[in-house]
């Protein structure tokens, strides 16, 4: 720090820079909750995948310390030491405390959801309450410590390396004045992204240590994308077992795209700009899917798959059960959207478009017979449309006057603002009969289900319209199914599944879980859906139902025994493990479970649709062994399992 303690330009910009950081943290890194507490992670990373990409270094190693600290450390050519010409202070110490300094793109420059990716250390620096840099460089090893992002002790040399051994070491820990919300990292958050990171750049190691619990992980992917979407499709059927595979660079734009078609009925595509997944596509992707459609219609065209009378093949006809990864890297990307994450780079759309056609039409000569499959799947997909169209009709509600188009079996509410009403989707008659009559009729609707609905994961959505009880629902909630479908129209803003406490009462929630996210996600994505819980145990106090006593799982129950210093025997007489709803009146089953000033609702959310899709697969799909694997995996964490 200057001598006489007054600052030259130069440090001034950086003391305001670092305190306009901590002030609002959350411009910077999107929030100060675990997102942003591992976005610093990402933040550093970013800097070695730089690094490694430019050619300089091929692993990466990033490490949790017990007190949640972390080291990443990469095998560069070390961060510059000497004095940076116009800062006057070494250029480390610049790329650490100078805003947006240091980065490929001189200064990162792209904004992306939930913060910026590329904002430089700096931010990192700025946010943690030490952080310790280690260079390795021209034979000799550099050390430096900040405090907040404040040079805490100066630039010193303080050892030696072999000339070839280069790299740079960050060590650094989150500030708890900052991170108010916690600052102890998870594991496989940190997991999925440097995986991630893994697949989009090729040959690199990444490895993963915490030092916490000793685990260790490696993720190296040879394959790049190949090997991502071989990932994806782990647990499908593939229809052509090589991924179809093509890279090329056109103006400083690089792209690589690699696809593979399964028996699933999903679509699942998942693009990338400069290694950030631009959750809201773009005009990569638009560049992709406008060919894939072109290329495919015209092929099936030209060899007679496609009849000269029938309608051109659509998109997503086209798309349906096809794994996609596009991964483009350019020098200014432009994110655009609600969140940040839609690439907006108009250029880019025709040179992914004319790369798709290209290399897809190439495919395709070369492989008719994989060619005729997926035209026969999306034909198929075309008829399955045209079936669906039809059986949505019978879904929609006639005109208003009509009101009798609502299923019968529907008790519904007396209030029409669909913002305040509810409607309760319950397992069986008895209970639906206990519901409708515990109910608040104002606010609350009943729809009974009778036994199970069928697995839409394996069916495609003309089958599962055939169902009377899903057709019952769609009508019920007013606001369509698949690509009709439209949230504004929804009847009701809560959707609460209230099945048994048992294996058929789980079974039925995870089959309505499955139809919600696979042809009505976005009451999923807006919290509109929820699940009911209902007591595990009541404890009879005496004659009067009203002094039952009611425990919701069994460490509730447990932890009032020993607060009374009782136990499960003391009270076999009195104590009630409940089986199914239906075991209650309906006072009951409005106190304990659908009262809304007493009840608890757990609400349904996917954080991850890659990892909400492998589970749905997983557990509905097709495959047992790997439900067999996730089952043996994770029984050790079922509670009140009643078989
Ligand atoms: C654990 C975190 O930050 N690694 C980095 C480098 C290497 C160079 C560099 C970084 C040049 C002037 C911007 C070295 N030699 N790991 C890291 N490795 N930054 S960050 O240069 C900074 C730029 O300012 C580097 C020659 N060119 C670049």
């Amino acid at each position: 720090m200057a001598e006489n303690n007054n600052y030259n330009a130069e440090q001034i910009q950086v003391l305001e820079g670092l305190e306009a950081v901590r002030r609002r943290p959350g411009m910077y890194i999107g929030s100060t909750g675990p997102n942003g507490l591992h976005h610093l992670v990402y933040e550093i990373v970013d800097n070695s995948i730089d690094e490694a990409m430019a050619g300089f270094g091929k692993e990466i190693n990033v490490i949790i310390h017990e007190d949640n600290s972390i080291t990443v450390i990469d095998h560069g050519r070390g961060i510059p030491v000497e004095i940076h010409p116009k800062m006057g202070i070494p250029t480390v110490e610049v790329v650490l405390t100078v805003l947006h300094a240091g980065g490929k793109f001189g200064g990162g420059g792209y904004k992306v959801s939930g913060g910026l990716h590329g904002v430089g250390m700096s931010v990192v620096n700025a946010l943690s309450t030490y952080l310790e840099v280690e260079i390795h460089r021209d034979g000799k090893i550099y050390r430096q410590r900040y405090e907040r992002g404040v040079v805490a002790s100066p630039l010193e040399e303080c050892g030696k390396v072999k000339e070839k051994d280069t790299g740079t070491i960050v060590h650094f820990a989150p500030d708890p004045e900052i991170f108010k919300e916690g600052t102890v990292y998870d594991f496989n958050i940190l997991k999925k992204r440097l995986r991630e990171l893994s697949f989009l750049n090729k040959e690199l190691l990444i490895t993963l240590e915490d030092k916490r619990d000793g685990k260790k992980e490696e993720y190296y992917h040879k394959g790049g994308i190949i090997d991502f979407v071989k990932f994806i499709n782990e647990n499908k059927t593939p229809v052509n077992p090589k991924v179809i595979y093509f890279a090329k660079e056109k103006d400083g734009i690089q792209v690589e795209i690699a696809m593979q078609y399964t028996d699933s009925y999903q679509e699942l595509t998942y693009s990338y700009a400069n290694d950030i997944h631009t959750h809201e596509g773009g005009t990569h992707e638009l560049g992709f899917k406008t060919a894939l459609t072109r290329v495919i219609n015209d092929y099936g065209r030209k060899n007679n798959i496609i009849k000269d009378k029938d309608q051109n093949l659509t998109g997503d006809d086209i798309r349906e059960g096809l794994t996609t990864i596009i991964s483009v890297k350019i020098p200014e990307p432009q994110f655009e959207g609600q969140t940040k994450t839609k690439l907006g780079n108009s250029e880019v759309r025709g040179i992914v478009d004319g790369i798709t056609g290209e290399n897809l039409s190439t495919f395709l000569e070369e492989n008719p017979s994989v060619a005729r499959k997926i035209i026969d799947k999306a034909n198929s997909a075309a008829k399955a449309r045209e079936a669906a169209r039809k059986a949505r009709e019978l879904t929609r509600r006639k005109n208003a006057l009509e009101n009798t188009s609502l299923p019968g079996k529907l008790a519904d509410c007396s209030i029409k603002d669909p913002q305040f009403c509810e409607l309760y989707l319950v397992e069986g008659d008895s209970a639906g009969g206990s519901a409708k009559q515990g109910r608040d009729r104002r606010f609350q609707a009943i729809l009974p289900l009778r036994g199970k609905i069928l697995n839409v994961e394996k069916a495609r959505l003309d089958k599962v319209l055939s169902s009377d009880e899903i057709r019952n629902m769609i009508t019920a909630m007013g606001c369509g199914v698949g690509s009709d479908f439209d949230i504004t129209k929804s009847r009701y803003h809560k959707l609460v599944i209230m099945t048994d406490a048992d294996v058929d009462g789980a079974h039925i929630r995870i089959l309505l879980l499955t139809f919600f996210y696979r042809h009505m996600r976005p009451l999923i994505e807006n919290g509109y859906v929820y699940i009911a819980q209902p007591p595990l145990y009541k404890i009879k106090k005496g004659k009067k139902d009203k002094n039952d006593q009611y425990f919701y799982s069994d460490e509730d129950l447990d932890r009032y025994l020993e607060s009374l210093g009782s136990d499960r025997d003391e009270i076999a007489g009195r104590l009630q493990r409940y089986k199914g709803l239906g075991e209650m009146n309906p006072e009951q089953l409005w106190e304990t479970t659908m009262n809304n000033e007493t009840r608890t609702l757990l609400k349904v959310t996917v954080d991850d649709a890659m990892v909400a899709d492998e589970l749905f697969t997983v557990l509905m799909g097709d495959k047992v062994e790997p439900r067999r694997e996730f089952i043996t995996t994770n029984a050790k964490y079922v509670r009140n399992l009643d078989i």
